[in-house]
């Protein structure tokens, strides 16, 4: 980006979608592009279309046009969308369909560009073209277009006027406007970006929310907020902990802009044996909220999500008097130089492992969704998510060296027993293990 800076684009890029959770691709796309440096002057509502003029029967489309500038050149920009979609494209296998593209998880064109003079940019390059050779016609990029066309003044006009011919005018009546994207304004959790896409599930996460810039610990805000009466199912969220805290008094570091934090109160009036598999079922939501993004999450006994061998999660379980504190913390745009060394080796994050950044609020809203199922399945059947668990866990079957109190055991870790403790085979004869740390040998 030598001398670059220098010289911001403006432009407009179209985003598309029409496989999975269309809407959340569009929405996580806007906050890949403004995390990795693109600003968002404005941006339009999403239309919905019917898929046409590609290859079989394929499910319609949700499109949306940017407009943003960028401190660098067309071509910069344009691997910057190339790499925000390909980062999305790996969460689902995406069929290519014989004589065309099939269903897309994301698609990001670069329409139009300015320079920072004004001049519309022309490339007529193989892999760059501007104008977009495709744009003039669409009704699908001319409406939402339109929309912000006022947020580059003179830009948009350089397509030249829409075709005058009935099939587009068919178009523009099939073209649709869904909502706005605008309800993602940043990457930040706060209650207009969370309660306003927030579906609560049966289990009844989300009751009620307390968002913080800043804290000691969620952990501790959940256990007095459950001490003054907080109903089941209160979180407290925040972007960062001075003092967030692990098992035995260790530290979890969560710094400003690229972690979760996330504690819940829970009273499901359960026994204490249903209690001590809370962190088996947060694990498993956390786990399949990273499947969801196509990570390979393994579950470490008995409170550690890992990605690749390194700590990407954590979990906190901790009872009160009347209720429990569920505390979860994830790795999220945290590029992994610049961890803390001794976190580096052993840490990792979804930007580390997916090579691309996530939208926290939506991640966040994931997580909410999975979390409150696997609640509910440990409310209906125990055995059923320790047996999703046990599918992830990267311990069990493994050598392994436990450090449980002051003693120190190795054996193979056989199984998790219904009420979670470890069964270990160790040479001394079969050991169940209720709490300690594991390192895989
Ligand atoms: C845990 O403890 O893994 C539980 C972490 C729970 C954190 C959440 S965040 C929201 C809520 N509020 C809190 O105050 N806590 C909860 P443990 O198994 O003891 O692991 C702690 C160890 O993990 C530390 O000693 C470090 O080696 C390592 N570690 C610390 N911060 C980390 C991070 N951000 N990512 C990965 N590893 C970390």
């Amino acid at each position: 980006m030598t001398g670059s800076a220098a010289w911001p684009v403006r432009g407009f890029v179209a985003l598309g979608s029409n496989l999975g959770r269309r809407c959340d691709y569009l929405a996580s796309a806007r906050a890949a592009l403004g995390a990795a440096g693109v600003t968002v002057l404005a941006a339009s509502r999403v239309y919905e279309s019917p898929a046409e003029g590609v290859p079989g029967a394929q499910p319609p489309f949700l499109n949306a046009v940017l407009a943003v500038a960028f401190p660098g050149s067309p071509e910069e920009l344009l691997a910057l969308c190339l790499a925000v979609e390909a980062a999305h494209g790996r969460e689902r296998g995406e069929a290519r369909a014989a004589g065309g593209p099939g269903p897309r998880t994301l698609d990001l064109d670069l329409l139009l560009a300015q320079d920072a003079a004004g001049r519309p940019i022309a490339r007529a390059g193989a892999s760059l073209r501007l104008p977009h050779p495709r744009a003039a016609g669409r009704a699908f990029v001319r409406l939402p277009l339109a929309e912000v066309a006022g947020a580059i003044p003179g830009l948009a006009e350089t397509l030249g006027p829409p075709p005058d011919d009935p099939a587009y005018r068919e178009a523009c009546g099939r073209t649709r406007a869904r909502g706005p994207l605008a309800l993602w304004p940043d990457d930040a959790y706060r209650d207009d970006t969370v309660t306003a896409r927030f579906e609560p599930g049966s289990f009844g996460l989300g009751s009620a929310f307390r968002f913080l810039a800043e804290t000691g610990s969620t952990n501790d805000d959940a256990r007095l907020w459950a001490a003054e009466g907080a109903p089941h199912g209160a979180l407290v969220v925040a972007d960062r902990q001075t003092a967030g805290r692990g098992r035995l008094g260790r530290a979890w570091a969560t710094p400003p802009g690229v972690a979760l934090a996330l504690s819940a109160v829970l009273r499901p009036g359960w026994p204490p044996e249903r209690l001590a598999l809370l962190p088996f079922a947060a694990g498993l939501a956390v786990a399949r909220a990273l499947e969801d993004l196509g990570l390979r999450p393994g579950l470490k006994w008995p409170n550690d999500v890992l990605v690749n061998g390194r700590k990407l999660s954590g979990i906190l379980a901790e009872v009160t008097r009347d209720a429990v504190v569920l505390g979860i913390g994830v790795n999220l745009n945290w590029p992994r130089g610049r961890m803390e060394p001794e976190l580096y080796a052993r840490a990792t994050s979804v930007l580390a492992e997916r090579g691309g950044p996530v939208s926290r609020p939506l991640f966040l809203l994931r997580l909410l969704r999975e979390l409150d199922r696997a609640l509910q399945e440990l409310d209906a059947s125990p055995e059923g998510v320790l047996c999703e668990w046990r599918r992830r866990s990267t311990t069990l079957g493994r050598e392994v060296r436990v450090r449980a109190g002051g003693e120190i055991l190795e054996g193979v870790a056989r199984e998790i027993r219904p009420d979670g403790g470890l069964l270990l085979a160790a040479r001394t004869g079969e050991r169940v293990v209720h709490a300690g740390d594991v390192t895989v040998l």
